[in-house]
């Protein structure tokens, strides 16, 4: 492929989301002054009395978190579902006006008691704790019936609205597949229909032969900046192997997950020295009592950092009305953090 194609303004397609985004790298000529970082933005507090998830300590409505010694979880006291919520009453709307029932739980959990950390600097065998408590809340919940989908997420840094910096992430689980990976997966089963083959299988099998957009990688997982990234340093985290969820998973691939995890984090903090913002999520198989051959088990990363560490991306204008649109094309935000070490930078 020739690189000076990249050079011009161009769309590409998103074959998961069936979504374009516009990418004009003549943009990134621009002059521009980098920044330099006013804090790493790590706490200082290995325990933070004030927090409502460190141990120990009291949480809204009088709860009070165990003086945990690893993993912590602990139903959403201010839930976005509830498990009992009935059915609205629509009788008599008008059509136009559509409601559901929708029931579900929300729980957080808590990586580690220590305050300070974030799943870059936290040991691969903490992390790899977590891992297996995704597994067990995976499982746990797909196994009550009134849920079809479980979404686990975490909100990384003030920026992306987190309210906390203690290491944590959120779990719903749904009475319905939500509209993300509704689509996601909508994609995967019509490209396994017309090509006999998993949409992800093959474009993994593209990216690994063009390994421009590669990031970081092991023995089971592969981090590239998909061809089709909206975000300038979004990634995606893809299984080698066709799997659905984590409950599939060998003790191998959840060692391998801890891993990557970690690897992908540590080269998005170095990037701008400081600890950097994101929401990342697993795509898994619904649990709704289909058959969903054609998924494969995916992460997304989407970070707003642009350019330093106070400096991000807006969704807005063109993008609020018509498409979305990146200035850095994927190739060159891949080589930045494909470049970068695998050592944190608050360790050197
Ligand atoms: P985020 O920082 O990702 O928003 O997650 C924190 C969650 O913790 C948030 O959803 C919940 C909030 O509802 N929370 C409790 O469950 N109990 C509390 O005492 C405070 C916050
Ligand atoms: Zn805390």
């Amino acid at each position: 492929m020739s690189e000076s194609v990249y050079q011009f303004p161009h769309r590409r397609y998103n074959p998961l989301r069936r979504q374009w985004v516009l990418v004009s790298p003549h943009r990134t000529q621009r002059p521009w002054q980098g920044e330099v970082n006013p804090s790493s933005g790590f706490s200082e507090m290995r325990y933070d009395p004030a927090c409502y998830l460190c141990p120990g300590n009291e949480r809204a409505g009088g709860h009070h978190n165990p003086r945990y010694e690893n993993v912590f979880i602990f139903d959403n006291d201010y839930a976005a579902l509830l498990p009992d919520s009935p059915a609205p009453n629509t009788d008599g709307m008008p059509n136009l006006l559509r409601a559901e029932q929708e029931r579900g739980r929300c729980r957080v959990l808590c990586f580690h008691p220590d305050h300070s950390l974030t799943v870059a600097v936290m040991e691969e065998a903490d992390i790899r704790r977590v891992v297996d408590t995704w597994a067990e809340q995976f499982s746990e919940l797909a196994a009550n019936p009134d849920i079809r989908h479980v979404q686990i997420f975490e909100n990384r840094g003030a920026m992306m609205g987190a309210s906390n910096p203690h290491p944590h992430c959120q779990i719903w689980a749904t009475e319905h597949i939500p509209d993300e990976p509704a689509i996601e997966i909508e994609s995967q089963k019509a490209y396994q229909a017309e090509h006999g083959s998993c949409l992800l299988c093959d474009y993994l099998k593209t990216e690994t032969n063009e390994k421009t957009r590669i990031v970081c990688e092991n023995e089971e997982f592969v981090v590239l900046v998909p061809w089709w990234a909206v975000w300038p340093f979004e990634t995606l985290l893809l299984a080698r192997n066709h799997v659905g969820s984590m409950a599939e998973f060998s003790a191998a691939q959840r060692a391998a997950l801890a891993n990557i995890l970690k690897q992908t984090t540590t080269r998005y903090d170095n990037l701008f020295e400081t600890s950097f913002p994101y929401t990342m999520g697993f795509h898994q198989t619904p649990c709704d009592g289909g058959k969903y051959p054609e998924l494969h088990f995916h992460a997304h990363y989407y970070p707003p950092l642009l350019r330093s560490a106070t400096v991000r991306k807006f969704m807005v204008g063109f993008e609020m009305l018509g498409m979305p649109q990146r200035d850095i094309t994927p190739e060159v935000a891949a080589e930045r953090l494909r470049v970068l070490s695998e050592i944190h930078f608050t360790k050197r």
